[in-house]
């Protein structure tokens, strides 16, 4: 990736396409004079924000409103410009093109991110919150990747890193001066902060898994026979007509997605084509081909069965299916049309007890029962203390921090015998490093690369 330090970048910040106001961020040490290059103004005072136009020559090309920034103080560390333009491709493009022209460059993804990071405005967790900050789905995420981008996550990090620095300290002393019976922190002592290290650093790695629902969300698929209703719990579900729903078996032939906000989990409802034994339709077999495909990506099942009606050949195929995978995701049986007479009895075939052992009534007609599923749904797959989570740790800080807690585990072995102070150390120093790679100190070109890439362009 070309991320040169010395060049001025510009780049569109907010989302392509038309809107009222668009910005276009341009950062670097030429900034301000490439903007007098394409910008005129009236105002003569040393305003932060001007109002003016961007003109080619003579020509204008949007009237705008410009803020400066001025370094150190901004979002890169450096002199940065915001142009907000009136939100239409055509007048972007030829602002962008006028400062490229001018001497800026286009930006790489994430490099305005990157710049601020390099610059010492963010450590790494922070400029990677950015993103999450972006991209979160519910206000329980957004409030997580906030944390993380103002520092409650690396605060807790330096601070563990801290107690690790203050401990090799005392190690090293004692491995310096041997011959001298100085005693500067006694083994117990030792052991017991390395102790603390470790139990800080479970309580951060036990988040991780509610941590990963808030970034990706919990995909839940909609199966179970035709006529069973799951096009009717979707709608139930979002509260709008967005699937068809008919009593003609194999309505839906695609797989519809929705996400939903779930008491704080962003939460992914598919609903899929109904599968049964027999169809001509060929379009209902491709729409079934895709159902097996959904059932295997899905993090949970949610099964709905015709109440009011026997088992049939249908859901024993569906249970056949599912048995031969050998699925390890959770199921949910969803017993529907619980306001019609019930006839439906899946408790004493051991084909369904074993598959369905988590059983709900609902009726998705009426609309009851839909809130106890969801319910159960965040429960299931054990993200119900969701609304406590307040950092996000995704999968780098999880690998590194499971590299710092094995080191910490190998540090208090070694100090639990006697003259093992050296190996003690380096593995304190391993520990130290694994936390130092999390904030972003000593971390390789190419990890940094790989992070900032995954950011937009504008970002
Ligand atoms: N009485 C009653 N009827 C329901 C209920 N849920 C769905 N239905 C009816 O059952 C029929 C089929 O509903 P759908 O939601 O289209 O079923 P589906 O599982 O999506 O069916 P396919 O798309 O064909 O796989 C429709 O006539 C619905 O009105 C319910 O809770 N009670
Ligand atoms: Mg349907």
């Amino acid at each position: 990736m070309n991320y040169l330090k010395e060049d001025t970048i510009a780049a569109l910040s907010t989302a392509a396409g038309k809107s009222a106001i668009a910005v276009i961020r341009m950062s670097g040490n030429n900034s301000f004079d490439i903007l007098n290059k394409v910008f005129k103004t009236s105002s003569s005072k040393d305003n932060q924000i001007k109002y003016g136009f961007i003109v080619d020559g003579n020509e204008k090309k949007d009237e705008v409103l410009c803020s400066f920034f001025y370094a150190p103080n901004t979002y890169t560390g450096e002199n940065l410009v915001e142009i907000s333009a009136h939100g239409n491709p055509v007048i972007i493009n030829e602002i962008l093109t006028l400062l490229y022209k001018a001497g800026a460059r286009p930006a790489e993804p994430g490099e305005f991110t990157y710049r601020s990071f390099l610059n010492g405005k963010k450590d790494l967790t922070q400029a990677e919150a950015v993103c999450n900050l972006i991209t979160s789905k519910t206000s329980t995420s957004v409030k997580a990747a906030l944390n993380n981008v103002k520092g409650a996550f690396s605060t807790k990090i330096k601070s563990i890193k801290n107690s690790i620095t203050n401990l090799l300290a005392f190690m090293e002393v004692t491995l310096d001066h041997p011959e001298e019976d100085i005693i500067f922190l006694s083994r117990e002592e030792k052991l017991a902060r390395v102790e603390t290290c470790i139990k800080d650093i479970e309580s951060l790695l036990k988040s991780y898994k509610v941590s990963k629902v808030l970034q990706n969300g919990i995909k839940v698929a909609l199966i179970g026979k035709p006529n069973a209703g799951k096009s009717s719990l979707l709608n139930a579900i979002l509260g709008k007509n967005r699937a068809i729903v008919t009593d003609i078996a194999g309505t839906t032939t695609d797989t519809i997605e929705e996400t939903i906000d779930c008491y704080g989990v962003p939460l992914t409802v598919i609903d899929t084509a109904g599968i049964r034994t027999h169809t001509e339709n060929s379009i209902e077999l491709l729409g079934q081909e895709k159902t097996k495909e959904t059932i295997f990506s899905a993090d949970v099942l949610v099964w709905i069965f015709d109440s009011s009606l026997p088992i049939d050949k249908d859901d024993v195929q569906i249970a056949n299916i599912l048995n031969k995978e050998k699925l390890s995701i959770p199921i949910i049986a969803v017993l529907n049309k619980s306001d019609l007479p019930q006839k439906l009895n899946i408790d004493n075939n051991s084909l369904f007890s074993k598959l369905a052992a988590t059983k709900i009534k609902i009726s998705a007609k009426k609309e009851t029962g839909v809130f106890t599923l969801l319910e159960k749904l965040t429960k299931v797959v054990g993200v119900n203390d969701i609304q406590s989570t307040n950092l996000m740790i995704n999968s780098r800080h999880y690998t590194l921090l499971n590299n710092a807690l094995e080191a910490l585990q190998k540090t208090k072995l070694e100090l639990s015998k006697k003259d093992a102070d050296e190996l003690a150390c380096f593995h304190a120093q391993v520990a130290q490093k694994a936390l130092n790679e999390i904030l972003g100190i000593e971390v390789k070109e190419d990890i940094l690369d790989t992070i900032f890439s995954t950011f937009c362009i504008g970002k």
